[in-house]
């Protein structure tokens, strides 16, 4: 995923709080905010104006170059900005520009990137050296601390005292260890453990379902091959869990999986005759209790016709003939399980409204419920 350095200023009004609302808005639009510089006072450049109060952010986020831009426009303009054509440089309560997007260069009309006056500008490049003191210019192919040693800009620029908050905080699911993701077949369970893992830095595990050779010829034929089929996920995901999470360290790391150990059981009990998953649930216990547990265990409730849509639309060949009473069945079964679980430790979030991988908002909604 790309990094995008933002440089934010403000000369109007109260600056210190247009900053913050400023980085609010990018966390909520554009992406999770990586790192915030401390925030300085410069005098305005270029024009006659009060001063500045200016930063650099790092912003994490899949938009294209054109979508962020769109999206800082737009933030601006809801924070009040005024765009006016007379003067080349005016007081604003607000200013967004794109410095960088990793080792992009784009030279187009609306978009410059690299930003042209990095390099002559000390109220951008103390902030920017601040938060990564290894990075470098791909346009001019020098470091930024280079950079600043060479500027021509003397500027006398103050670092305050008082820090920027990072929205993060409030969707901070790492007080968490261990997070298992949970829904029906297509409910986009490993798009979001691998986007919590991404912005958060975790662990990710995923469930190796590819691997099976029995999942092919189940569709086909359930009676035949359910019992194979269940007893090679049984071994498949204790092995995993088993080998994945005990070579973390839980308590440095934080480990996010697309499925919980359970989730062998709720299958078995809807595709086995009731003797088999007699001997199954036997085997299962035992497995089942050398597993690390989850902190806690998210179920993404998802209404049939949108799960028969996913996996329509992912396409895999061997999961086209599965039919909405067997996703009813293992969403029933899903449920009969979450409520035996301990309230604290579960989440069940209605996804059915909502498009977490299109809209950030979603996303952030479904954070916020993980947390609690
Ligand atoms: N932005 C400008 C022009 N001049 N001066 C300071 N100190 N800070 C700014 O952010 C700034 C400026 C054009 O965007
Ligand atoms: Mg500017
Ligand atoms: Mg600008």
């Amino acid at each position: 995923m790309q990094h995008i350095y933002l440089s934010l200023g403000s000369n109007m009004g109260n600056r210190f709080e247009l900053l913050q609302q400023a980085v609010q808005a990018i966390f909520e639009e554009i992406g999770s905010v990586l790192k915030i510089s401390s925030v300085y006072e410069t005098p305005a450049m270029g024009f006659e104006g009060d001063a500045f109060l200016n930063c650099v952010v790092v912003v994490q986020s899949t938009l294209s170059p054109k979508k962020i831009l769109a999206a800082i426009l737009e933030i601006e303009k809801q924070m009040g900005r005024e765009r006016r054509h007379a003067k080349r440089y005016s007081s604003r309560p607000i200013d967004i520009d794109i410095l960088l997007i990793d080792d992009l260069v784009v030279a187009s009309k609306p978009l410059t990137i690299p930003h042209r006056e990095i390099q002559n500008r000390r109220f951008v490049l103390q902030p920017l050296a601040e938060v990564n003191s290894k990075l470098q210019h791909p346009v001019l192919c020098k470091n930024v601390i280079k950079l600043l040693a060479e500027t021509k800009d003397k500027s006398v620029i103050t670092k305050q005292s008082k820090w920027l908050v990072n929205p993060r905080k409030e969707y901070d699911i790492s007080k968490f260890k261990y997070i298992a993701i949970e829904g029906n077949i297509g409910a986009g369970k490993t798009s979001l453990a691998t986007q919590i893992a991404n912005d958060f830095n975790a662990k990710l595990i995923l469930e190796r379902f590819k691997d099976n050779p029995f999942l092919p010829k189940f569709y086909e034929q359930p009676g035949r091959y359910a019992f194979p089929l269940e007893m090679s996920f049984l071994a498949d995901r204790y092995q995993q869990l088993l080998e994945d999470i005990k070579q973390f360290d839980l308590f440095k790391e934080c480990v996010v999986a697309d499925y919980d150990g359970y989730k062998s059981l709720i299958f078995a009990k809807v595709t086995l005759q009731a003797e088999e998953f007699v001997l199954y649930k036997k085997l299962f216990h035992l497995m089942h209790k050398e597993l690390p547990k989850p902190d806690v265990y998210v179920y993404l409730y998802q209404n049939t016709d949108r799960l028969l849509e996913n996996i329509k639309k992912r396409g895999r060949k061997f999961e086209q003939s599965i039919e909405a009473a067997y996703l009813q069945k293992l969403n029933a079964g899903y449920l009969e399980f979450v409520k035996s679980r301990p309230s604290e430790s579960v989440r069940i979030i209605d996804i059915s409204e909502m498009d977490f991988i299109k809209s950030r908002k979603d996303y952030l909604q479904i954070l916020k419920a993980i947390v609690g």
